[in-house]
């Protein structure tokens, strides 16, 4: 920073060095809806996994149901990629295509 300002660092420059050292984002992880995967299984996934209370979670799936995805939660980068991990292998061992993305906030 100090280096730039003696060489005049524009205005953005500055902006695009402040970014650059910001916290990373936070990601959502999204259930898509599908035509195999049991409801009952994708709301134990919401309760097991993203630890919603069986009201919220028969929630969030019925809302996935009908509009054909939905957040099962937001978290840190490292926190997303475990959850979406293990959603994805217990439907796989359950023979359930159910699919799980994470997607930047
Ligand atoms: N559409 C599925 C059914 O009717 C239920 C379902 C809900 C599947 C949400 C996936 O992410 C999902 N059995």
């Amino acid at each position: 920073m100090a280096a730039e300002l003696q060489k005049g660092a524009s205005p953005a420059q500055f902006k695009s060095e402040k970014l650059q050292m910001e916290p990373p984002r936070s990601y959502k992880v999204i259930l898509l809806n599908d035509d195999y995967t049991t409801m009952e299984f994708v709301v134990d996934i919401l309760m097991d996994i993203f630890h919603h209370p069986p009201e919220k979670a028969e929630a969030i799936m019925l809302s996935v149901h009908k509009s054909g995805r939905g957040v099962a939660g937001i978290y840190d980068k490292e926190v997303a990629e475990t959850k979406v991990y293990q959603t994805v292998e217990r439907a796989r061992d359950a023979g359930f295509p159910l699919q799980c993305l994470m997607e930047p906030l």
